[in-house]
């Protein structure tokens, strides 16, 4: 905090000596909106009115590739600060082709006389990387390419604004006709994605505000985005989320409940896998967003989401994803049963990773550093369930409306607890929870089906992972009511067991990450007949 209250001002003492001093009236509701949003303290606020009081405006080139205006349209309906608001007092739009008052030459002038000074480039839109005639520029008819590279090699920052210009969007879709792509390899600099199709105003205003005021980015994840806005799912912070929790889903789009905030899993909503803040900022000046509409988020923030997220009015099935089933065909995934290959653990720093439907155990040293106990008995766990607080009592009695043959069947086991110190078994308590079906070796036919599932995205099922007495400890019986909530809300066998596997394997990994946070780990290897799996071992690898 105290890094930014110095960036501050230091600019502030900057201007002052050299006597560039602007005089404005900043509207201070705007900065402390900023603040809000951003979780900064309002200490720093008057520094901040201060600063932008007397800072010359910040030159803006707006370009806009292949796109569709929307994100140009969402910026434009931002209320505090308004768009008149910011262009007088914060930036100066030195070139938008939408929004130009001038036109043809006159308009061109002015990428001229911001490459001059210092500017920040945003881009809408994705660029066609091999061919030159898809959106071409002004009267020279440059190339798109040309000029993003050009602009983009002399900007002070560049800003990717939409989810064409951060991953491709819709125009990069399968079969891609035009090599269209997102613009981060292509400009081959940093930059800050604000994906969202489009994104939020609040989303684009406030983190270029941020970048006008400290001078640079915000904190970004792996795939560029702020964390602030980008860190948690959709799912995460909607308004409809304890309806998903208690198992009420709306039925199809017609469904009265609609209006009573029922959840909108079962008509398509991707909210559990779409990493975006539209429920907190909404759009059109905080007016509404998707789900307050009445229609399931689509994901549009998320990279290839044409393309991966299948068809939007129905939960993800694998004969809807594009991609992952194409690669499905090309590569069939084996699924190797019962080896039981056991291996020697002897060197420092060499991890062992055994999972098996027999036991599970992360060996390190030698030792077994994998603590985790569950009540496999689906008996008890519904009766919990039902007794633990309203919310899981109703979705145990709509899991016991909707699907009665399996409640029926899992209440014929006895009262007894069933401890069990294998994490895998999970994996059979979870077929239990989603079928009827007799099966001799349950937990294998929940593999088989995950393998085949092919959706990239994970409905993560809430395990519990930390470290305790020099052990990882990962607990899984909270999670257990989610096969629950996605059966209900409409997502097949493949589905949830996907889930169930990748989570397993997620949990593994973030325990190990906790584990040995500065440990060098110089090797992992993985035994068991679910660590031998091609793709489990893919999941407990990557991080
Ligand atoms: Fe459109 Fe922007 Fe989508 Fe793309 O938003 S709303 S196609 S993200 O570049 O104009
Ligand atoms: Fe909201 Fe969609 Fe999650 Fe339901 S599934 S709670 S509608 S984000
Ligand atoms: Fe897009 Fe979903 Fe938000 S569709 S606008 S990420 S609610």
């Amino acid at each position: 905090m105290e890094e930014l209250q110095a960036i501050v001002e230091n600019q502030i003492l900057d201007i002052k000596g050299r006597g560039e001093v602007f005089h404005r009236e900043i509207d201070r509701g705007f900065v402390d909106l900023f603040l809000k949003n951003l979780k900064l303290p309002n200490t720093i606020a008057e520094s901040i009115v201060e600063l932008l009081s007397i800072k010359k405006r910040t030159s803006i080139i707006w370009l806009s590739l292949s796109e569709c205006t929307g994100c140009t349209e969402s910026f434009l309906r931002n209320e505090i600060p308004g768009f008149d608001s910011l262009i007088f007092e914060v930036i100066s739009l030195d070139y938008h082709e939408v929004l130009n008052a001038s036109a043809g030459f006159n308009a061109r002038q002015g990428i001229q006389d911001a490459l001059k000074g210092e500017y920040i480039l945003i881009v809408e839109g994705s660029v066609c990387v091999q061919e030159d005639y898809f959106a071409t520029f002004g009267a020279e008819g440059m190339s798109g390419r040309e000029e993003l590279k050009h602009l983009a090699d002399h900007a002070l920052m560049v800003f990717a604004v939409g989810t064409c210009s951060s991953f491709g969007g819709v125009q990069a879709a399968a079969p891609n006709p035009t090599k269209t792509e997102g613009i981060k390899d292509f400009i081959g600099r940093e930059l800050v994605n604000i994906p969202g199709c489009p994104p939020s105003d609040i989303n684009i205003v406030l983190n270029l505000l941020y970048a006008i005021i400290f001078k640079k980015a915000p904190n970004l994840d792996e795939l560029m985005r702020p964390v602030w806005a980008y860190g948690k799912t959709v799912h995460d912070s909607c308004e409809r989320k304890a309806k998903f929790e208690s198992g009420d889903f709306v039925q199809s789009f017609d469904d009265e409940k609609m209006q009573e905030g029922y959840c909108l899993y079962k008509v398509g909503c991707k909210g559990p896998y779409a990493y975006n803040n539209c429920p907190k900022v909404k759009f059109n000046s905080r007016t509404s967003w998707p789900i307050q509409a009445g229609h399931g988020c689509i994901a549009c923030s998320e990279p290839n989401f044409w393309d991966d997220f299948g068809v939007y009015e129905e939960p993800m099935k694998k004969q809807y994803t594009y991609f992952a089933r194409q690669k499905a065909l090309k590569d069939p995934i084996e699924t190797t049963q019962n080896i039981q290959d056991l291996y020697v653990f002897d060197k420092d720093n060499v991890i062992g990773i055994f999972l098996d439907t027999q036991k599970s155990e992360i060996i390190y040293q030698g030792k077994n550093i994998l603590q985790t106990s569950i009540d496999t008995n689906p008996k008890n766990l519904l009766q919990n369930l039902a007794k633990k607080s309203k919310l899981t009592g109703r979705l145990v009695e709509n899991y016991q409306n909707y699907f009665k043959p399996i409640y029926d069947k899992n209440m014929q086991f006895s009262d007894e607890i069933v401890l069990s110190e294998n994490l895998a078994d999970v994996l059979w308590l979870t077929h239990f929870l989603v079928s009827v079906d007799d099966e001799k070796e349950p937990a294998m036919r929940l593999i088989k089906e995950a393998l085949s599932f092919a959706f990239p995205q994970i409905s993560d099922m809430d395990f519990s992972v930390k470290i305790q007495d020099e052990k990882i400890v990962i607990d899984a019986s909270k999670g257990m009511r989610l096969p629950l909530c996605y059966i209900l809300g409409g997502l097949d066998y493949d589905g949830i067991a996907y889930s169930m596997l990748a989570t397993l394997c997620k949990s593994i990994r973030e325990g190990i990450g906790k584990y040995f946070v500065d440990t060098k780990i110089d090797q992992i290897v993985l035994g068991g007949n679910l660590t031998q799996n091609a793709l489990v071992q893919e999941w407990l690898i990557k991080s």
